[in-house]
């Protein structure tokens, strides 16, 4: 009986692990991150003490409202000459941390479970949401093979994903990130529009007045 007890010690893991499909071959996998906070919270620290958090700038010439930094063999980046996967840190000229293994295990987990077995991502973008940030809707189409599904995880603050249609005009669903929950998106979704909405001030118990969100890709 106590041992039973001791695995709710800690409230958020009471959220049951189950799978919600939101597209035809999309699934956010709530609180399927939560067993390996532990674990994965000093791996994100470690890789942002090197590849320290940043707001790029787009081509446009705009301030990104996220930070962003990545960690693996390619990151993603933004400056005035366009958006691209880049193998070297612009801030520091020397190639991105490695990814954790507790990352890449994560993710590859994720993948497997919502019917993507054998993927192996070789980039992993951070991005750090403080209040009031958001990202516009957009496609994910800097990468070389979209047969790869792209994995994410949610931390701290919770935020509402835009997930819409092919075309920029198309309705979009509002689904809630929080958390630990992790989402998949593969095959036919992949090129759909996504985004966030301005993330609501508040504060996390264990990441404070912030939102960070880990996106897993095949990108070379
Ligand atoms: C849906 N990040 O970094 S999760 C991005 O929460 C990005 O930081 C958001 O969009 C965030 O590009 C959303 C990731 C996501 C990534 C790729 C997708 C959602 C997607 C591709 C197709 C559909
Ligand atoms: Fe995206």
């Amino acid at each position: 009986m106590q041992i039973t007890f001791d695995l709710f010690a800690d409230s958020e893991s009471e959220q049951p692990r189950r799978a919600e499909q939101i597209g035809d071959q999309s699934w956010v996998l709530r609180g399927f991150a939560l067993p390996h906070i532990e674990r994965l919270l000093p791996a994100l620290e470690s890789v942002i003490a090197i590849a320290p958090l940043r707001h790029m700038m787009t081509p446009g010439g705009f301030s990104m409202s996220v930070a962003t930094s990545s960690c693996g063999e390619l990151g993603w980046i933004t400056d005035r000459s366009g958006y691209r996967y880049s193998a070297v840190d612009p801030l520091s000229n020397q190639p991105w941390p490695a990814m954790p293994d507790a990352f890449r295990e994560l993710a590859q987990a994720a993948a497997t479970q919502a019917g993507f077995a054998g993927f192996i991502p070789d980039s992993c973008l951070i991005n750090r949401y403080a209040p009031g940030a958001k990202m516009s809707l957009h496609q994910d189409k800097d990468e070389s093979d979209y047969a790869a599904p792209i994995v994410s995880l949610s931390l701290g603050l919770s935020a509402m994903f835009l997930f819409g249609g092919f075309a920029r005009s198309d309705k979009s669903q509002r689904i809630a990130l929080l958390h630990g929950d992790m989402v998949v998106w593969g095959g036919v979704d992949r090129l759909r529009y996504h985004g966030v909405l301005p993330i609501k001030p508040g504060r996390h118990r264990l990441l404070g007045e912030q939102r960070f969100n880990l996106t897993f890709r095949t990108a070379g």
